[in-house]
Order: C-alpha cells, then sequence, then structure tokens
C-alpha cells in the first residue's frame, strides 16, 4: 500500500493527473481519481484512525497574538474567546499587526509543554498554526506575516514542538483556520459578518478563490511538507468553501502525508461529512455513544486562547470525569490550554493537567483504547471497554452499598479495583432480574481505595462485548 501510495504521489508532484483505471490497476487502497477526489478502503482510513483510537486524550492549543491583550483592548474587557478579539473589537488590520512586533515569548519551551501534556497522560498535540487573526505561528513563506519574519522572537514554535513531540512519542498535529482569515482582503465569510467587514468593507469585491489560492492552501502544503509527519491537520472555520474544494484539499493532504488525519471542521460545522473523524461543536460532548470516531474540543475556562479575565475554571474533578464520560461515549477529549504571551502556561492549567496526570497514572488502562459503554449511561457515572472487561466508572457511591451495574452479558469471572487489582476484589451477584450487583463494603478495601473523582472497578467476563 505505502508503494502504490508512493508512486502516486510522484506522479502526482510531476503534475500528471492519475488516470483512475491505472491507480485501480495498481490495487491502490487509496488514489485520486479522475475525478480529482480521493478514493479509498474503509481498510486504510481505520488503520489510519488506529493510534488517534487508542490515545483518546490530547492537547489543544490556542497561542497566538491575540494572548497579548488577552480579553482587554484599549481598556474594554472581552470575555470569552480571547482569540475572537481582533473581530470582536473591530482592531484594523494596522493596528493588531503592532501584537505581531511585540510578541517575544522568550520563556517558551517546547520540551516543557509537551512534558506538561505527557505527564497528564496526553498521547498528542494539536496546535494553532494560524487562527482567524490570519497570524502565521510558524515560519512561512506564503505570507511574511508570520512569527519568524514580523516579530522579534525568531523562532519557529511549531518546528520545535513537532521536534519535542517526536522525541517524547506524542503524535504532532496543527490547527489551520481555513475559512477565516481577518487579515486577508478576499477572505470573505458569508456567516453572521464573521469575516472582517471593518477594514474590507465591500464583500462584492472579496476574490475567494484568490485567497485560498495565495494564502491558505499553499501554507496548508507548508505544514504538510515542513514539520515531519503530522499525526492531525485540524482545519477550523467552515461556510465559504464549496464541496469540490474541500475535496480538492482533502486530496492533497492524502497525497502528501496519507497518514495524517483530518478532522470534520472542513464543509459542515454541526453533521459529519468531511474528514476522518467527527469534532463536536466547541466544547460539546455527544449526548450518547456514538457509531463513528469523534471529539469534543474542550475548553478548561470557557476561552481558547489566554484571556486573563477568564477566571472560572472547571475542576480537575470536572475534567477527569468529563474525560471518562467522553471515552464511554466513544470519543476522544482534547483538551485546551491558552499559553501566555511570554510563553508560559498559565498557572492554574498545568495545576488542572498535574492532578489529571495523577488520576491517568493510576487509571489510565480505563481510558486509552478502549470503546464506549455496553450498558449504556448508568445513574452513579459511565462505563468504558475492552475486550472481557467492562471498566465501570464510579462517580456517586450508592448509598447502601450496592452498586446495580446493569445488563452484563457473559458469565462474571471476577471483579476488582483497577487501583489494587489484587487486594480489591469485591464480591458481586445477580439480582432477580439477572442484573450483575456488585458490594462495596468500604471495610473490606484497602485504605483510599474509593477514588473521590473516579474509582474504576473492573469487570472480566467471558464475552467480548460484554453486554
Ligand atoms: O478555535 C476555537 C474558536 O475560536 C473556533 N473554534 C474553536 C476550536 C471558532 N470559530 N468559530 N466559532 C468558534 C464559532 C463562532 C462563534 C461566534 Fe462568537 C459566536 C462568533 C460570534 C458569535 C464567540 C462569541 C466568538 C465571538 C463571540
Amino acid at each position: 500500500m505505502q508503494k502504490a501510495i508512493h508512486v502516486l504521489l510522484c506522479i502526482c508532484l510531476l503534475g500528471g493527473s492519475i488516470p483512475a483505471a491505472a491507480a485501480k490497476g495498481a490495487q491502490a487502497e487509496g488514489y485520486v481519481g479522475a475525478d480529482g477526489r480521493w478514493h479509498e478502503t474503509e481498510q486504510l482510513k481505520q488503520h489510519r484512525l488506529a493510534w488517534w483510537k487508542e490515545a483518546k486524550f490530547g492537547m489543544f492549543i490556542h497561542w497566538g497574538l491575540y494572548s497579548i491583550p488577552a480579553g482587554v483592548w484599549k481598556g474594554e474587557e472581552t470575555d470569552g474567546y480571547s482569540e475572537w478579539i481582533m473581530w470582536r473589537r473591530k482592531i484594523p488590520v494596522a493596528e493588531y499587526e503592532r501584537f505581531a512586533a511585540q510578541f517575544n515569548p522568550v520563556k517558551f519551551n517546547a520540551d516543557e509543554w509537551v512534558k506538561l501534556a505527557s505527564d497528564a497522560g496526553m498521547k498528542y498535540m494539536v496546535i494553532t498554526a494560524k487562527h482567524h487573526d490570519g497570524f502565521a505561528m510558524y515560519r512561512s513563506g506564503v505570507s511574511p506575516y508570520n512569527i519568524v519574519d514580523a516579530a522579534p522572537f525568531e523562532r519557529d514554535p511549531i518546528r520545535e514542538l513537532a521536534n519535542a513531540c517526536q522525541k517524547a512519542g506524542l503524535k504532532f498535529g496543527c490547527y489551520y483556520s481555513i475559512d477565516r482569515d481577518w487579515h486577508h482582503p478576499d477572505a470573505f465569510c458569508p456567516n453572521q459578518q464573521q469575516g472582517n467587514t471593518w477594514d474590507y468593507p465591500d464583500d462584492s469585491k472579496k476574490d475567494f478563490n484568490n485567497y485560498l489560492a495565495q494564502k491558505a492552501l499553499p501554507q496548508v502544503r507548508e505544514l504538510l511538507t515542513q514539520y515531519g509527519p503530522l499525526g492531525i491537520i485540524w482545519f477550523d472555520g467552515v461556510g465559504t468553501k464549496t464541496a469540490e474544494q474541500n475535496e480538492r484539499i482533502i486530496a492533497m493532504v492524502r497525497i502528501l502525508q496519507p497518514d495524517c488525519l483530518i478532522n470534520s471542521r472542513l464543509g459542515d460545522w454541526k453533521k459529519f461529512v468531511w474528514g476522518d473523524y467527527r469534532s463536536m461543536d466547541d466544547d460539546e460532548v455527544a449526548d450518547e455513544l456514538l457509531a463513528y470516531g469523534w471529539e469534543n474540543p474542550g475548553t478548561m475556562n470557557g476561552t481558547y486562547g489566554y484571556n486573563k479575565l477568564a477566571t472560572d475554571w472547571r475542576s480537575p474533578t470536572e475534567i477527569i470525569r468529563m474525560l471518562a464520560d467522553i471515552a464511554g461515549k466513544g470519543g476522544n477529549y482534547l483538551l485546551n490550554i491558552g499559553p501566555k504571551s511570554d510563553g508560559l502556561v498559565p498557572a492554574e492549567a498545568v495545576r488542572i493537567l498535574r492532578q489529571v496526570g495523577k488520576w491517568m497514572d493510576k487509571y489510565g488502562e480505563s481510558i486509552y483504547g478502549t470503546t464506549g459503554s455496553p450498558i449504556g449511561k448508568p445513574p452513579w457515572g459511565c462505563c468504558t471497554a475492552k475486550p472481557g472487561k467492562l471498566y465501570l466508572h464510579l462517580f456517586d457511591r450508592p448509598a447502601d452499598g450496592q452498586l446495580v451495574v446493569g445488563d452484563v452479558k457473559g458469565r462474571v469471572k471476577t471483579v476488582y479495583l483497577l487501583a489494587y487489582p489484587d487486594k480489591g476484589k469485591l464480591t458481586f451477584g445477580r439480582n432477580d432480574s439477572g442484573q450483575l450487583i456488585i458490594k462495596l463494603n468500604p471495610i473490606a478495601l484497602p485504605p483510599d481505595a474509593l477514588d473521590p473523582i473516579d474509582t474504576v472497578i473492573v469487570v472480566k467476563t467471558d464475552s467480548a462485548r460484554p453486554a
């Protein structure tokens, strides 16, 4: 397969189109057809998704010029998404560009960020290479409006993070705002005036295709060719591109990096039409187990970019339970941090991630590589699964010490506390309706056996999918 893609890649890079028949004759699992679209087998897609399904937990990073005003512009406070401040305050391009001249995050250390993610149990990282403000956080030959050419910092954080992730064994991905660009005069946006209509008021003069051809596509190509293998290209900012343009973008990504995942936010925000897996709405968690891969792009404090006004942080308990709940519904958690303009991660975010890491050290087995709950969403918490195993995530202890698990199929072999596989064996039985019941008698358990955040109980059965 790799070889077939190689051949196709060479043809494509030489500028030739590939006759569909020839490509099919080569028995390629994936190829660009005469229609210009990427075609592939379900097997190839699943193969590409395998690491991501195993990983379950990643770090999202929103870092850009917006970390300088951090929610406050000319004394006016902007709550919520700090990365939207240019649009919310209608800051003219010429004024916003001055942030670039100021941006010098000398305390930035890629290895420290990667260690923070890794210690929290995260297996991948996705960082804003360009957000809606149009400023590239990497060395771009396409536009001088980038961190190396336009800021005193002169370093390329995308390169440093890509290298640090590779060293530490994390997958590395880039976020690229493809339909929005408030810096580019042609980035027309039909959605609720979400484009730059203060510097460039005449929408009828905007040639979106020019923006796409001159900036967005060449920058995506740079990201796919300058930083080694990307785990994910995470598109955002939907609404302007046509279906045909989305097809062309997908083909370009597949040809340049066949193993790189593409999230769904190329065309349709709410539906899963494009890409390898579905990005839910910002901060949205699915209501139930979904049959396809999905991901929650989540904030810790209601903003993605650093906002000094956003002090209402989710607690580590809430975040750990969200992670379990998301995994229980078959999803991934891409949890965001918004580093500051000096290059440091806010202390609250560090504190939260360390707590999450402590829990993951003990209970990671109940998250990584799991599938969603085969017993629905139980009232006392949630459930994840692996072949022959259920992981019960106990948030609320039953008052009478009897945990009603539900309709578990097959013969239950053993039930134990994940953190105490030997001493933490629990007694169990079935009630009159055949439901599995576990006895939680704290006297019989080791001290601190029940975790106040989420105690994981393993049910081992002889059934591959125990429900
Ligand atoms: O990058 C983060 C957001 O900035 C981005 N997606 C995540 C991952 C995003 N782009 N568009 N949107 C989210 C949806 C647009 C929301 C809006 Fe608003 C509602 C724009 C105007 C009203 C939120 C509130 C932003 C400004 C005010």
